[in-house]
């Protein structure tokens, strides 16, 4: 397959160690594919669907224990603790390396070692990277066919460049107590063991394109950032790009396929989805930045997405797709989510397969759901009737502005824009969300998640906001503009107020202005925020009263919020950037 020694080697030394019956290479051809799924069906890996009404898709189970990113399972293996950094779990190179040959030594005795090669980003394009994934698990293989660009071509590509990400992942027992996830990011290598969840084990996703990304980024001046990333058409035709970083489960992928609402479409507005999960950003020959979507597909959340609220992205799963604990529907062999139609199934399994009672089905309680709520659908990005004609194009699109935003039921404002780049840093920097599904763990509860980055950054967050500021002061007056968002007000009684989905249009097209210096806005102690009468509310039923109270700037709230950026700061000790450190006294003292 390729003559590269430094592949070679790696994998004759995976192959002593992990002792499979068989070896098999992984080209990515309709063939294979299909040969993988007939054995995958016949293992009970995979269950095949309604061929008609859902041509070439399956549902997957994982173990009930199995079902979403452990953050507390998942290591920075650097040199030393302090390149990790005060965020990250760190364990020694040598140590970790140790631990994990002992628990994969031998795990792939009577099973199939797939390798797969693939690129993150087109084939070929300088902004794309490669990786060799080692696994044996079917169901790894047809997600990454599906999520990455999975071809022997990739091995010419390389051919003798020791640039290329290790990536080995073993199923074994998946015993939860000997689950680990972890990134050596100065050996270009990942290790995944006891685990066949998504994010856990598409090493090409969390792990390569954004542990392992954003430490080579830094090193290299780049960045790999938890962003989708969308292009804006106006009537004129021109299209302008956003790039927009929200943790976990809290809304990407659905603003990155959004349909703008009735009266926009009709004066010629459009949305292109270049990316919804992770973008690369560099500065290109102009002095601007571009952004490339390095995956290949959607790992999408499937509560939640139906006809009305995600067309884009439903319309993505009728084919090739691949549902992972979601509900089956018995009576014609489909799948089934909270949040897909009002028509409960009444002959269905469950995510864990046990036959479902929708009568006990109450929705304050997540353990009657038929679907998990971390359920995921894997769908091919070509089959996304909004994709970008730019997705396939290795160069990728100038970024017009850079969005940050998260689930916070009080404080921050719908919309707000930093004052400068380094205001943005510092806002990016402050972030903070209620958890969600996406990681084990308590739902609900604020965390500060510095650029949605948290569970994602591949080395010191202290570095990592200072790349930001370095990068910051490469762009000059080329940079983006900086904006901060949140869909995710909440009144008295729980019940978001801001209609959310396509209306976030509204707020996009605020932003644009914004950036083309054609709309006002309000200076407050955070930032520019939108004079009420901006925010076009036509064809909505929302009053601009109650715009007026989810763009208010309450300064008690914030002194409060600020106190508490001051506590988080304090994990950083003396390696935060001093910048960082002024810009909160500035907010503190604009409070006053
Ligand atoms: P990851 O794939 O985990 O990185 O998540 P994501 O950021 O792509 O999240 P996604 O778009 O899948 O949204 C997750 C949940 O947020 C779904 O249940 C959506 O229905 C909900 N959601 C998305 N956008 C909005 C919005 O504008 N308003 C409200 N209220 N909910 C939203
Ligand atoms: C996330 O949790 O941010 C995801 C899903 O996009 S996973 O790939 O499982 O990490
Ligand atoms: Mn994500």
């Amino acid at each position: 397959m390729t003559n590269n020694k430094t592949v070679l080697k790696w994998l004759d030394e995976v192959k002593e160690l992990l002792t499979p019956d068989e070896v098999v290479w992984i080209d990515g051809s309709e063939e294979q594919i299909a040969k993988l799924r007939e054995e995958a069906e016949a293992q009970g890996e995979m269950i095949k669907l309604n061929q008609e009404k859902l041509p070439g898709c399956y549902l997957h189970r994982t173990n009930p224990n199995d079902v979403a990113r452990v953050e507390d399972r998942t290591f920075i293996c650097t040199t030393t603790k302090e390149e990790a950094g005060p965020t990250n779990n760190w364990c020694d190179p040598d140590e970790m390396y140790k631990k994990l040959y002992d628990i994969a030594r031998g795990s792939y005795k009577g099973r199939t070692m797939y390798i797969i090669p693939y690129s993150m980003g087109p084939i070929g394009s300088p902004l794309a990277k490669i990786g060799i994934e080692v696994t044996d698990s079917i169901y790894v293989v047809l997600n990454m066919v599906i999520m990455t660009r999975v071809s022997l071509k990739v091995l010419d590509v390389l051919g003798d460049s020791n640039d290329w990400v290790r990536g080995l992942h073993s199923r074994c027992d998946v015993d939860p107590e000997k689950r680990y996830i972890c990134q050596f990011p100065q050996d270009n290598t990942i290790i995944s063991v006891n685990s066949g969840y998504g994010g856990n084990v598409l090493l090409g996703k969390k792990c390569f394109a954004l542990r392992i990304a954003s430490y080579q980024g830094w090193k290299e001046g780049w960045m790999a950032e938890h962003m989708l990333i969308l292009g804006i058409e106006n009537p004129k035709g021109e299209v302008k790009y956003v790039a927009a970083a929200f943790p976990s489960a809290c809304g990407k992928t659905n603003l990155a396929m959004m349909i703008p609402p009735k009266y926009l479409r009709d004066k010629g507005y459009k949305v292109w989805t270049v990316g919804d999960d992770i973008a690369w950003m560099r500065i290109g020959p102009d002095g601007r930045l571009y952004a490339i979507n390095p995956e290949n597909g959607f790992f999408g959340v499937a509560p939640g997405t139906n006809e009305k609220s995600n067309y884009n992205a439903l319309q993505s799963t009728m084919k090739n797709t691949i549902f992972t604990n979601v509900a089956l529907d018995l009576d014609d062999n489909t799948v089934w989510w909270e949040g897909l139609n009002k028509n409960l199934p009444q002959n269905a399994l469950e995510w864990k397969g046990n036959k479902w009672d929708a009568s006990k089905f109450n929705k304050a309680d997540k353990s009657t759901y038929a679907a998990h709520p971390n359920s995921r659908f894997t769908a091919p990005a070509e089959n996304c009737p909004c994709i970008s004609d730019e997705f396939n194009k290795g160069s990728g699109v100038p970024i017009s502005a850079i969005i940050f935003g998260g689930r916070r039921a009080k404080c921050a404002p719908l919309v707000y824009q930093s004052k400068d780049w380094k205001n943005g840093v510092f806002i990016g920097s402050a972030m903070a969300s209620e958890t969600t599904a996406a990681a084990a763990g308590a739902v609900g509860v604020v965390r500060r998640d510095p650029m949605a980055m948290l569970p994602f950054c591949g080395y010191n967050m202290s570095d990592y906001f200072q790349h930001w500021l370095d990068m910051g002061e490469k762009l000059g007056d080329k940079a983006p503009k900086i904006f901060n968002v949140n869909w995710f007000r909440t009144d008295d009684e729980g019940n978001f107020i801001w209609p959310g989905f396509g209306d976030n249009m509204r707020v996009l097209n605020w932003i644009i202005d914004r950036c083309e210096g054609k709309a006002d806005a309000t200076e407050t102690a955070i930032g520019y925020v939108p004079k009420a009468e901006d925010i076009d509310l036509t064809d909505l039923d929302f009053d601009i009263e109650t715009l007026k109270s989810i763009l208010a700037v309450d300064k008690d709230v914030w002194t409060a919020e600020a106190n508490e950026i001051e506590e988080h700061y304090k994990k950083f000790g003396d390696k935060l950037p001093e910048e960082l450190r002024r810009q909160l006294d500035t907010l503190k003292a604009n409070l006053k």
